[in-house]
C-alpha cells in the first residue's frame, strides 16, 4: 500500500523542519524552558506524518436516476475535505446494461454512463485532486455483457468502446464453463461464476493485458488513482495479482463477500475466524498490497450493537474482524449500495449507524463512510468530530487497540494509549476512565474521550 506519496511526505518533513528552527529559536530566547516542553511539542507534531486513508462511497443505489450525478457530487467536496476524506470511491464509469453500471458491455465508453458524461467525470476527479483526495474507480470485470448476438444468436460479440480493435472480443474470451455464452474455446473459470452475464477468462492473455490497458487508460486519460474492485471472488486471487502489478495503483480495495457462519439460533456463530481468514488469504494470494473490505468486522458488529457487544473481543482479546488479525489490509465499512441503501440486502440496524461509526472510526483499519449517512441520514456532524478525533490523534490503519470491556451492554476500548471510546447503552463506567481523560464527543450509546493536554504542552504555545 502506498497512502503516503514522496510529496506527502516531503510536506510533513518540512513542515516538521520550520517548527524545529522555531523552536530552536524560540529555546534561544527562552533558554530556561525545560526540555520537556520541547519533547512534548515534537510529539504532537509527529502525528501528522503518519498519514491515514479516509474512504467515502460517493454514490449509492439511486445515484444513477438522480441525472448529473458526478456534476451534483462536486459540490460536496468542500464537506468530504472537511472531513479528512482521503479517497472518493465512484460508480462504475462504463456504459452498462443496468443503470448503477454493474452489466457493463463498452468499457471505453464513459459516455453513454448514467451519471455522466466522461468530461463530467474528469472534471469531477480534477476537483477531487484540488482539494487533495483521490478517487477509485468501481472496477467490474468478472462479467462483460455483449454489445451484439453471433451466429448461434447468443449474446457474445462484445464491442470496446473505440473505432478500433481495443477490447472487441468473441466468445472465445468467455469462460468455457459459462455454457450459456461460451463457444468452448476459454478456459474455465478461475473463480465464481455469475448468472446475469458471460463470465469472463481472465487466463487468457489478451485478456488481462487489454484490461490492463484498460485501466491505465482510465489513470492517465480519466485521472483515476485507484480501484475498488468488484466480485473478486469471480476471478482468482493470482489474476487480481496481475492487475495489481500492471497498473500500480495509489491504493486499491476488493469486495470480497462471504456468508458468516451461523448457528441453529439463526444468530452469526460467535466465532468468524475463518471468515476473516479467507479475507487475509485472498488479500496474501493477490500479492500482499491490496485492501479488502472487512465484512467479518460487519457482519459481527451489527449483530453486536444489538445487546451483544461481548462479541467484539476475538479468543486472543482482540477486535474480531479481520482489523484484530491484518488491519492494514482491512477497509472497514458500515453499509454500502448493497447492503444498504434501497437494496438494504445486509443492513446495519439504522438506529444504531452512529454507534458502529464511533468504532470504525477510533479503531484500526482504514474505515470507509458512506454516501447516504454523512449527507441523507444528516449524520455530517456527528461523523466529522470522530473523524477529526481520529485525525488529530494521528490513528491509522495499524492503530493498536486495549479492549477494557466486552459485555452484553458495554464494549470500551482505548486506542494507541492516546483515545477510550466505548459503545452501548450501560452508563456506569466503573473506573474505566482515567482522570486525564475528558469527553471528547458522544452521542446516543456512545462516548470518545481524549487525553487531556497537559499544562506543560500549553507552555509551549504561550
Ligand atoms: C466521449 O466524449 C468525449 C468528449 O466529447 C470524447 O472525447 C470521447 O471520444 C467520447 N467517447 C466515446 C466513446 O464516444
Ligand atoms: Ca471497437
Ligand atoms: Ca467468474
Amino acid at each position: 500500500m502506498r497512502y503516503s506519496s514522496r510529496a506527502d511526505f516531503e510536506y510533513a518533513y518540512k513542515k516538521a523542519k520550520e517548527a524545529l528552527n522555531c523552536i530552536i529559536g524560540f529555546f534561544l530566547m527562552m533558554d530556561f524552558l525545560p526540555l520537556f516542553c520541547f519533547l512534548c511539542l515534537w510529539v504532537t507534531l509527529f502525528p501528522s506524518i503518519a498519514s491515514s486513508a479516509l474512504l467515502f462511497q460517493g454514490f449509492n443505489w439511486e445515484s444513477s436516476n438522480k441525472g448529473g450525478w458526478y456534476t451534483s457530487l462536486k459540490n460536496t467536496l468542500p464537506d468530504l475535505a472537511n472531513a479528512g476524506i482521503t479517497h472518493v470511491w465512484l460508480p462504475p464509469p462504463s456504459q452498462s446494461v443496468s443503470p448503477q453500471g454493474y452489466l457493463p458491455g463498452r468499457l471505453y465508453d464513459l459516455n453513454a454512463s448514467k451519471y455522466g458524461s466522461q468530461d463530467e467525470l474528469k472534471s469531477l476527479i480534477v476537483a477531487l485532486h484540488d482539494k487533495g483526495m483521490k478517487s477509485l474507480a468501481d472496477i467490474v470485470i468478472n462479467h462483460r455483457t455483449a454489445e451484439k448476438k453471433d451466429g448461434r444468436g447468443i449474446w457474445c460479440i462484445f464491442e470496446g468502446g473505440t473505432p478500433d480493435a481495443r477490447l472487441d472480443w468473441g466468445p472465445s474470451f468467455i469462460c468455457k464453463d459459462d455454457t450459456a455464452y461460451s463457444d468452448g474455446t476459454g478456459n474455465p473459470d478461475s473463480g465464481e461464476g455469475y448468472a446475469a452475464a458471460p463470465d469472463i477468462d481472465h487466463l487468457n492473455p489478451q485478456v488481462q493485458k487489454e484490461l490492463a490497458e484498460w485501466m491505465n487508460w482510465l489513470n492517465t486519460e480519466i485521472g483515476f488513482d485507484g480501484w475498488r474492485f468488484d466480485f473478486v471472488k469471480g476471478y482468482s486471487p493470482i489474476i487480481m495479482k496481475i492487475y495489481m502489478e500492471q497498473t500500480s495503483p495509489n491504493f486499491a480495495v476488493g469486495e470480497n463477500w462471504n456468508s458468516l457462519s451461523y448457528g441453529q439460533d439463526g444468530k452469526p456463530d460467535p466465532n468468524q475466524d475463518a471468515h476473516r481468514d479467507a479475507l487475509v488469504n485472498w488479500v496474501e494470494g493477490a500479492g500482499g498490497a491490496i485492501t479488502a473490505f472487512d465484512f467479518t468486522t460487519k457482519g459481527i458488529l451489527q449483530v453486536a450493537v444489538e445487546g451483544e457487544l461481548w462479541r467484539l473481543k476475538d479468543s486472543k482479546g482482540k477486535p474480531p474482524g479481520m482489523i484484530g488479525i491484518k488491519p492494514e489490509n482491512a477497509v472497514t465499512f458500515i453499509d454500502n449500495h448493497d447492503t444498504g441503501s434501497i437494496q438494504k440486502l445486509w443492513p446495519f440496524p439504522s438506529d444504531k449507524v452512529m454507534q458502529g461509526y464511533a468504532y470504525i472510526l477510533t479503531h484500526p483499519g482504514t474505515p470507509t463512510i458512506f454516501y447516504d449517512h454523512f449527507f441523507d441520514w444528516g449524520l455530517k456532524e456527528e461523523i466529522g468530530k470522530l473523524t477529526a478525533i481520529r485525525t488529530r490523534n494521528g490513528m491509522s490503519a495499524t492503530s493498536r487497540v486495549n479492549i477494557l470491556a466486552a459485555d452484553a451492554d458495554l464494549y470500551v476500548a482505548a486506542i494507541d494509549d492516546k483515545i477510550i471510546m466505548k459503545i452501548g447503552p450501560k452508563m456506569d463506567l466503573g473506573n474505566l476512565i482515567p482522570s486525564n481523560f475528558q469527553v471528547a464527543t458522544s452521542g446516543n450509546d456512545y462516548c470518545v474521550w481524549e487525553r487531556k493536554l497537559k499544562i506543560t504542552t500549553q507552555l509551549c504555545f504561550v
